[in-house]
């Protein structure tokens, strides 16, 4: 059985664990937003594909969801020391290593698949892992002009990280842009994954800043509209399971709910939506309509119930094949 993945953010990575426990014997393809992407200190920094890979490799911080298990901090604090910001995102000894090597492979003219190919090979995290382009897509905040903000001074813009990590998305965004998507080229195996599988799973990623930014390269949209595609809800009971995503959804005036969400992919594109069973009422929302809808407990509490839930969305995608 061939399974394709859009995935994003630390929730991806968990539903992605119970997905592989789910079935063992299936071929999982992965693509990979890279709109969370940030450089560094001249350092290539590839959080969603790097949560993928050590999150299913076994080197994830898994209390955190991102970076690495047993780090230590050194480099950061001699950056520090410094005075070489930014102090708001914090990079482990063992992550920049990563980081180091990702950036070495790039800088001598190796795509971003090939490099996350050569990562992969120690960790091996059991799915073929793909970047959702090669070329450069990095999401961008434009935040509200506060009334307290003098003058007509143009709302500033942050990257995606500022906004998410320093700044807790509290400040109301106007618009989320991944920049550089509608000039982008789907990365290498992208589109056959989508053609070749036997159905796209979406898993309850930010349907805004994950999500969507895959959506958003030419061609993927399209290519999953012609498949059986089943997404699992992140929103439960009117609030994201984890993350910020009703910031997210506010900025794009979608409410935080999982029939909405469902609505925002719509039915051209969404074939079936598992929900919480708190939120079984979106089978019988108009917005719904055309998507079939199962209710079930969403909440992925250790790699069994993980893999309950995928079996579900895996039993859907093939009822509705
Ligand atoms: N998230 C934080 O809330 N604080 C951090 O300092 C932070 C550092 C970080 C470093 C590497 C990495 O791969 C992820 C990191 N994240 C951090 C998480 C990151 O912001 C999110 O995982 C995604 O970008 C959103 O899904």
């Amino acid at each position: 059985m061939r399974i394709t993945v859009l995935a994003g953010g630390v929730g991806a990575a968990r539903f992605l664990r119970g997905l592989v426990a789910a079935a063992p014997d299936a071929q999982v393809t992965v693509i990979g937003n890279t709109g969370d992407d940030i450089t560094l200190h001249g350092l290539r920094v590839c959080p969603d594909l790097d949560t993928v890979m050590y999150t299913l490799g076994g080197g994830i911080n898994s209390g955190q969801g991102w970076g690495r298990a047993d780090e230590s901090f050194t480099i950061r604090d001699e950056l520090a020391a410094y005075g070489a910001g930014p102090a708001w995102f914090t990079l482990g000894d063992r992550d920049y290593a990563t980081h180091i090597l990702r950036t070495e492979l790039l800088a001598a003219g190796r795509p971003l698949s090939e490099v996350t190919r050569v990562l992969c090979e120690r960790w091996r995290p059991g799915v073929r892992l793909l970047p959702m382009t090669d070329d450069t897509v990095e999401t961008h905040v434009t935040l509200k002009a506060s009334a307290g903000h003098s003058g007509e001074g143009v709302a500033p813009v942050v990257h995606f990280q500022e906004w998410w990590v320093r700044l807790h998305a509290a400040v109301p965004a106007e618009a989320i842009t991944p920049i550089g998507a509608g000039t982008a080229t789907p990365g290498p195996g992208v589109l056959d994954a989508i053609a070749e599988a036997d159905f796209v799973l979406f898993p309850p990623s930010n349907p805004v800043v994950s999500i969507g930014p895959i959506l958003a390269i030419p061609g993927i949209r399209e290519a999953a509209e012609a498949k059986t595609v089943v997404g699992v809800s992140g929103i439960i009971g009117g609030a994201p399971v984890r993350g910020m995503a009703d910031a997210c959804l506010a900025a794009i005036g979608v409410e935080t709910s999982a029939a909405a969400v469902a609505a925002h992919y719509g039915p051209r594109l969404l074939s079936g939506w598992l929900v919480d069973d708190q939120d079984k009422a979106a089978a019988d929302d108009p917005a719904c309509a055309g998507i079939a809808i199962r209710a079930m407990p969403l909440y992925m509490r250790d790699v069994d119930s993980t893999a309950s839930i995928a079996r579900a969305a895996i039993e859907l995608a093939q009822e509705l094949a």
